[in-house]
C-alpha cells in the first residue's frame, strides 16, 4: 500500500447510551500504540487531539439518554469531518457509536462535494437503524444508520442533506437487531450479513463483493468498526456483548482485504470501554486491527506453489 496521510481524531463521547467509560477510548487508542503503529508502517500520521462539542442544556422528560449532548457532538463532529481533505484518511477514535451520526453525515458532505458517492461498511452485531421514535433503549447510539440514510424523526438534528443510499451500505457480524430494525431494514436494499450467513459461507465473499460495487462506482468507503463485531471472549471491552461474533482471524482478514482494495476514506473505531478491558487487550486488538488495515502483513506476496 502507497503510504497514506491519516489523522487521528479523538472522539471521547460517552453520550449514546447509559453505561459510562467510551470516553476513556481514545485515551486507550493512544495508549496500545495506534499513532507507532500507523508510522512504523511508513505512513504521515498526526494526532489532532480531541474534539469538543458546542455547549448545550440536556432537556429532562425525554425517553432519550442525553438527547441534546448527542444534538452537539453531532454538529462538531460533521462540522470537523466537513473540513477533511479528501487526500487525508481520518480515524475517529471513539467514544460510542454515536458519534457515526456526525462522521457518517460529515462524509456524505464531502462526498458529495467531491460529485463521488460514499459507501459505508458497518462491522456491528447491531444494525444500529433505529429512529428516536422505535428505540426502546432511548440509547442513541442505536440510531446512526436511521439517521445518514434519512429515517424520519430525527427533527432536532442537523438535516441530512446528502442521505446515503440503501444500496451503498453494508453490514457486517449481525447478530442482535431489534423487532422494529429488523422489520424497517428488511424493505431496503442494505446488504445485510448476519453471522448465520458469515459461518455458512464465510466472510470474504459478501465483502469482495461489496468492496467490488464500491470500486466500480469511485466510491468514497467509511468504515465504522464497533468492538461488538468481535467475539466478547476475545473483545471483553464493550457495554454491548452479543456472544457469537467475529473471530480475530475473520476481523483482519475483513481489514486485509480493505487495504487490498486501497478504498477507506475513513474509519470509526467505536464502543471501546476501557474501564470493562482486561489488561488492555481490547485496546490492543483494535490497534492491529486499524494496522491491519493500512497494509500491516505477515508476508507481502501470496507463498509460491507447495
Ligand atoms: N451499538 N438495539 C439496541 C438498542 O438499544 O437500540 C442496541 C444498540 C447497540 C448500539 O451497537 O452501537
Ligand atoms: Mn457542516
Ligand atoms: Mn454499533
Ligand atoms: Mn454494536
Amino acid at each position: 500500500m502507497k503510504p497514506k496521510t491519516i489523522d487521528l481524531i479523538g472522539v471521547p463521547m460517552d453520550s449514546g447510551k447509559r453505561r459510562q467509560g467510551c470516553l476513556m477510548g481514545p485515551d486507550a487508542l493512544r495508549t496500545a500504540g495506534l499513532y507507532a503503529a500507523l508510522s512504523d508502517l511508513g505512513h504521515s500520521v498526526t494526532d489532532s487531539g480531541n474534539v469538543t462539542p458546542a455547549t448545550f442544556t440536556e432537556t429532562t422528560g425525554s425517553h432519550l439518554h442525553a438527547l441534546q449532548e448527542t444534538i452537539a457532538w453531532t454538529k462538531a463532529l460533521s462540522d470537523r469531518t466537513d473540513e477533511v481533505s479528501l487526500n487525508t484518511i481520518p480515524i475517529f477514535m471513539g467514544g460510542d457509536h454515536a458519534l457515526a451520526l456526525g462522521t457518517v453525515r460529515g462524509m456524505a458532505n464531502a462526498a458529495a462535494q467531491a460529485n463521488r458517492p460514499l459507501f459505508v461498511l458497518w462491522l456491528d452485531a447491531h444494525t444500529d437503524y433505529h429512529t428516536p421514535a422505535t428505540t426502546a433503549s432511548g440509547n442513541l447510539h442505536g440510531t446512526p444508520v436511521g439517521y445518514v440514510t434519512g429515517r424520519d424523526g430525527f427533527d432536532s438534528f442537523p438535516p441530512i442533506d446528502h442521505p446515503v443510499p440503501h444500496d451503498q451500505i453494508a453490514m457486517l457480524g449481525l447478530r442482535s437487531v431489534d423487532a422494529e430494525e429488523r422489520a424497517a431494514i428488511e424493505g431496503t436494499d442494505v446488504t445485510y450479513v448476519d453471522m448465520r450467513h458469515i459461518d455458512e459461507h464465510g466472510i470474504a465473499k459478501p465483502l469482495a463483493a461489496f468492496l467490488a460495487r464500491v470500486a466500480q462506482a469511485n466510491g468514497l468507503l467509511h468504515v465504522s468498526l464497533d468492538v461488538d463485531f468481535l467475539d466478547p471472549s476475545v473483545a471483553p471491552a464493550v457495554g454491548t456483548t452479543v456472544p457469537g461474533g467475529a473471530t480475530i482471524r475473520e476481523a483482519h482478514l475483513v481489514m486485509e482485504m480493505i487495504c487490498d482494495s486501497d478504498l477507506l476514506s475513513s474509519l470509526d473505531i467505536v464502543e471501546l470501554n476501557p474501564f470493562l478491558d482486561e489488561r488492555g487487550r481490547t485496546a490492543q486488538l483494535m490497534v492491529d486491527l486499524a494496522a491491519s488495515a493500512f497494509g500491516r502483513r505477515v508476508f507481502d506476496r501470496p507463498t509460491r506453489a507447495y
